[in-house]
């Protein structure tokens, strides 16, 4: 068995392939990336990540200095594969893993006798043993891990990442790991991988477990996010601030409510729930409760700005991305709030997101504006706060005076619950 590796290949050089080779690659693996994307390729061996996260550019440039690592567009031999390539669900929520598959097939013709494959990418339970199914159609010559009783030649594991944009090359690093072997040597060649770059603790378990186990855990954050996001709307009916409740409530030893927000975005806690709602429907009725209230909250939002504005108002939304200090827009409940508003008043909304240079296509095309940060200041009537960047947490006071203002994120403590007057009508109508 391979148990000192040397050349790894990741096969998808995205959010999570990139830290996850440049890490590698820092600890003196030789590492082969694998990416379609000839964008990213091109940057990669430039020396440059193609996305923003800190630390990122500095370890991906030594590497490729170093002649650690290389992208290729098509796969080369190597003694370790690892796959990190997305896994989206289709319009009706149900999982598309026609990347997994492609990743598959695309390393078939380049495996060898005492591989080690590993999928990382969040996966429907059963998604490893399949794609071990596959790979042994493609590859007759080879035994896979297929539940027989001999050792097979071609090893397999699910190992989750859990790597949270931001910190993500922290926790890369520190993070505990789940390996999920096909059988347990493929469980120890994983440890004996990951071994060269986690400080974590690295346990070992079955495939279909890890694969829950990741499934659990973002569908755990949904359902969390969601108690918080229904409590900020009941919160918002009886004029009190739900953040303040949230973080009194916080003060019980076995109390830990999470942030509302506009809504739950990225590409992981608003999808993979879906992933066990499809496979268990009818056992799943608080995960589908969880997904519903959180998409509920960018519409609310925007109910929200349209009841505390005129028509002859000049709206600027503060933030696009998805949460803080990123640039990502996937899924993003703000540049859902952001379109919504925009549609109402076209060619009038004020858009101000630090990390981007250029508004999505949908923003632009509604006529909607890229403002610096002070433009907005100065221009604006009411202020929609959609995301707690660092520009936005640090801003005076002061700068608000005079503004009409929306809190999504609660980093305003004067903003953050409706007003009292609308509160007490509301209180009348319920008594
Ligand atoms: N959010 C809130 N309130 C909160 C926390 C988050 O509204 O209290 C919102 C954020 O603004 C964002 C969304 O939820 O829109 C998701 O953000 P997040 O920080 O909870 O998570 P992600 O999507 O960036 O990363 C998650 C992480 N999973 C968990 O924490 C269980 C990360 O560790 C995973 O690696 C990642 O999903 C993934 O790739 O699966």
């Amino acid at each position: 068995m391979q148990i000192a590796f040397e050349t790894v290949s990741v096969v998808g050089l995205g959010y999570i392939g990139l830290p996850t080779a440049a890490v590698m690659a820092s600890r003196g693996l030789n590492v082969i990336g694998v990416e379609v994307s000839l964008r990213a390729v091109g940057s990669i061996n430039s020396g440059r990540a193609h996305f923003f996260e800190p630390e990122l550019d500095a370890l991906v440039k030594k590497a490729v200095d170093e002649g650690r690592l290389r992208a290729v567009t098509r796969p080369e031999p190597a003694e370790a594969f690892i796959i990190a390539v997305p896994t989206p669900v289709d319009r009706d929520h149900s999982p598309d893993l026609s990347y997994v598959e492609a990743a598959g097939t695309s390393i078939a013709p380049v495996l060898r006798r005492g591989n080690l494959i590993i999928l990382e990418s969040t996966s429907p339970v059963g998604t490893t043993e399949m794609l071990a199914r596959r790979l042994a159609a493609l590859r007759p010559d080879l035994k896979f891990p297929l539940g027989q009783e001999s050792e097979p030649d071609i090893l397999m594991a699910y190992c989750p990442e859990r790597i949270i944009p931001g910190q993500m090359i922290t926790e890369l690093i520190h993070n505990d790991r789940i390996l999920g072997g096909l059988t347990p040597r493929s469980a120890k060649a994983a440890a004996a991988l990951y071994s060269s770059f986690v400080q974590g603790q690295l346990v070992p378990t079955s495939g279909r477990t890890a694969e829950m186990v990741k499934l659990s855990e973002n569908a755990f954050r949904d359902v969390n996010i969601a108690f918080a996001n229904e409590l900020s709307k009941i919160c918002d009916r009886f004029g009190i601030d739900p953040w303040e409740v949230i973080e009194l409530a916080n003060h019980h030893p076995r109390v830990a409510i999470l942030k509302p927000g506009p809504g739950v975005g990225g590409h992981c806690i608003a999808v993979d729930p879906w992933f066990i709602i499809h496979a268990a429907e009818d056992l799943s009725p608080l995960m589908q409760a969880a997904r519903q209230v959180n998409d509920s909250k960018p519409p609310y939002v925007v109910e929200r700005v349209r009841a505390m504005t005129r028509s002859c108002d000049r709206i600027a939304c503060l933030g696009l991305a998805y949460k803080a200090d990123t640039d990502d827009l996937r899924e993003s409940p703000a540049v859902q709030v952001a379109t919504a508003l925009a549609l109402d008043r076209a060619g009038e909304l004020l858009v101000v997101e630090p990390n981007q240079t250029q508004l999505p296509e949908v923003l632009s095309e509604l006529g909607a504006r890229q403002v610096e940060l002070e433009q907005a200041l100065a221009e604006a009537d009411v202020l929609v706060l959609l995301v707690d960047h660092r520009q936005f947490r640090n801003l005076d006071p002061a700068a608000l005076s005079g503004k009409r203002v929306y809190d999504a994120r609660g980093i305003w403590p004067r903003y953050r619950s409706v007003r009292p007057e609308e509160a007490r009508l509301t209180l009348r109508a319920v008594s």
